[in-house]
């Protein structure tokens, strides 16, 4: 079988996830799930990332030990993870012990080959962004990204020959179009690195909280350079030398598109000086924004997750992000959209055509799925469209459009109602028809499941409840593309809501 390696970015520790990291989940589990359906095996990593200056201030603020704070914070990861129902195989802390060995080790290479020396440094230091700031990357004398003002540090650190490995770095992403995407991010990506990339600080002596250098235990290595290495230390780096080799390098690591340069430039040529393989792809997804503004963990202006699955369930907050904020760009979550897409598509069109149609299995057809004794053009019309339906979803999922294998599926969704109208099987059962009624319905208990299995990745906990209401096992089928009608005999249970229709509902505080 193979194997499928994909990761996420790391969070920090110091506050609470939300539905901009959430995105970031959601998007890399829909991969997962898809890639496992189609046969590979997957592992799918995701963790915490602890050895940075706000989590240290964050536990201090809080009179803590900055580990014990990080133990407390890894519920609020892992419980919100597991309501989503991301399907991770494995969470790593930077804290953790394999970790720990896995970057002081990573550090030794690196340092062997010479690539590790000591000087005076005097810079713009940004938190929010744990790096040094260039003069671009200042707006009226702010951080680009985080809007506040930074720190003038001077330090005598140890550095990281970065600038050695800009032309390797350079012609690897030229000549590899599928190393950084999607497009946009490349081409950033290239302008920084055709400019010329600088040795880079990696380690820190004004603060403890990290993994104490080798070769000179009174500094820490920087957070950036302990963090990555959490991609190998997770899958055996350097312990389990058999283990790394089945799963490195990674398949893809999805991250967001402020931290590209650090996995496209730092990544490589950190990977390169260790004589290591390079991750074969790098997707910097776009940023979700709340009510037409970007989120900030520092004004708080922030859409909670759990505002969306308390009321909602877990799979209206996928469906949204997913279908509404295209995978490769920015997009925006308001209560207006949210309630327009989960009545419109959750409530009406996917909710009603399955109610439609366990209601109809059960007053026309007993329940079960009967022989398609009758068969008509408009059967195969309905095959032919899902089977084209799969082909799509599978050419978008190729290219990870996530929101247009979505769109893909709502058509087929939408086709299938249509063929319920185009049958009107209340009409033949008037007439008297059963045989023909019979078999329309098997068409539709087959579209049904059909669809189940596209939309498993998606929205897997509502795809299981479909399949179970269809009486089979939620787990989702195998991948197939033929349209192959289900055998008679097959019970079908009686009809629940599936999404009940909603009014907008902005929490309080909101
Ligand atoms: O950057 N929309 O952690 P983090 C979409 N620890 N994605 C968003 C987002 C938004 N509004 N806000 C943040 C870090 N993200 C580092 C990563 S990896 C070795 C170390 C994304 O907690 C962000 O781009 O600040 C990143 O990919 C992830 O959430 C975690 O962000």
């Amino acid at each position: 079988m193979p194997r499928y390696y994909i990761t996420t970015a790391i969070d920090y520790a110091n506050s609470n996830p939300h539905s901009g990291t959430a995105y970031e989940k959601i998007g890399a589990d829909a991969i997962a799930r898809w890639k496992r359906l189609q046969g590979y095996d997957v592992h799918f990593l995701m963790g915490m990332d602890e050895h940075s200056m706000n989590v240290e201030k964050k536990a201090v603020a809080a009179g803590m030990d900055p580990e014990a704070y990080c133990d407390g914070m890894e519920p609020k990861f892992t419980d919100l993870w597991k309501a989503l129902h991301i399907s991770n195989d494995d969470f790593i802390r930077t804290t953790q012990k394999r970790h720990i060995a896995g970057a002081t080790e990573f550090f030794r290479r690196c340092h062997a080959k010479g690539d590790i020396y000591k000087a005076k440094y005097v810079g713009l230091y940004c938190v929010g962004c744990e790096a040094y700031l260039k003069d671009s990357d200042l707006v009226d004398g702010r951080c680009r990204n985080h809007n506040t003002p930074p720190q003038k540090l001077e330090e005598e650190n140890w550095f990281f020959r970065l600038s050695k490995y800009t032309d390797a770095v350079r012609r690897h992403i030229e000549e590899n179009p599928e190393f950084v995407q999607p497009e946009i991010r490349r081409n950033e990506v290239l302008n920084v690195v055709r400019d010329g990339l600088e040795d880079i600080s990696i380690s820190r002596s004004t603060f403890k909280f990290g993994i104490p250098l080798p070769c000179d235990p009174s500094h820490v290595m920087y957070v950036w350079f302990d963090a990555l290495i959490n991609y190998i230390s997770a899958v055996g780096f350097p312990d389990d030398p058999a283990r790394f080799e089945r799963l490195w390098p990674a398949d893809l690591h999805v991250i967001g598109k402020d931290i590209t340069r650090f996995h496209c430039a730092l990544w490589p040529g950190m990977l390169l000086s260790a004589g290591l393989p390079l991750p074969k792809s790098v997707w910097g997804h776009g940023w979700v924004h709340y009510k037409g503004q970007k989120m900030s963990k520092s004004t708080g202006h922030l859409l909670d997750p759990w505002d969306v699955i308390e009321p909602h369930g877990a799979d209206a907050l996928r469906y949204f992000l997913l279908r509404e904020i295209a995978w490769d760009r920015d997009g925006d979550f308001t209560w207006d959209s949210f309630t327009l897409r989960y009545n419109a598509d959750l409530a009406n069109d996917l909710g009603n055509l399955l109610h439609r149609t366990l209601n109809m299995m059960h007053r026309f057809s007993a329940g079960t799925v009967q022989a398609a004794s009758e068969p008509d053009p408009k059967d195969g019309a309905l095959a032919a469209h899902l089977e084209g339906c799969f082909d799509g979803v599978s050419a978008a999922m190729d290219r990870l459009a996530l929101s247009e294998a979505l769109e893909r599926i709502w058509d087929s969704v939408r086709r299938t109602n249509q063929y319920i109208e185009e049958n009107a099987p209340w009409t033949l059962n008037k007439q008297g028809r059963t045989a023909r009624v019979q078999t329309v319905m098997a068409n539709l208990a087959t579209a049904m499941e059909y669809l189940s299995v596209l939309l498993h990745p998606f929205i897997p906990q509502s795809a299981g409840r479909i399949r179970e209401q269809l009486g089979l096992d939620p787990a989702p089928g195998a991948l197939s593309r033929a349209f192959v009608l289900r055998a008679p005999g097959g019970k079908v249970r009686e009809g629940t809501v599936l999404f009940p229709r909603i009014e907008t509902r902005e929490p309080k505080g909101n």
